[in-house]
């Protein structure tokens, strides 16, 4: 009897959390007020890579060598750095506060490793 009251409650703790996660589709869109960053492999905005509300001070990873477009709905910049064998890690492309990125140019594009997340300038 103990067993099964357990399981009902693992039930409805499940259904209550999907619950939450579907109350909040702001990030889907990335967009103006959402307050997340997102990445994408294609240049304006196709296959998203990386989806992030991450706060300043975060480093965030996201799959090597692909991004080509951006969308930084936070306050913050979002650095993109490239990892460099034996060197300090390089700044690739600069994702403003409040902007959207739709090609990050040729000497930007698929370079990025990984972000570097700021309340200034990179
Ligand atoms: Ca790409």
């Amino acid at each position: 009897m103990r067993r099964i009251y357990l399981q009902v409650a693992i039930a409805a703790i499940l259904i209550a959390s999907a619950g939450v996660g579907a109350a909040l589709p702001a990030s889907a869109a990335c967009g103006s007020g959402s307050g997340h960053f997102c990445a994408y492999k294609n240049s304006n905005y196709g296959t998203k890579l990386l989806d992030s509300g991450a706060g300043a001070g975060n480093q965030v990873d996201v799959a090597d060598d692909q991004v080509s477009s951006g969308k930084n709905w936070t306050g913050n910049h979002w650095c993109g750095m490239t990892n460099v064998v034996f060197l300090p890690p390089d700044l690739v492309f600069d994702f403003a506060p409040s902007t959207n990125v739709s090609y990050v140019g040729n000497p930007a594009n698929d370079r990025i490793d990984w972000f570097d997340v700021k309340t200034s300038n990179c």
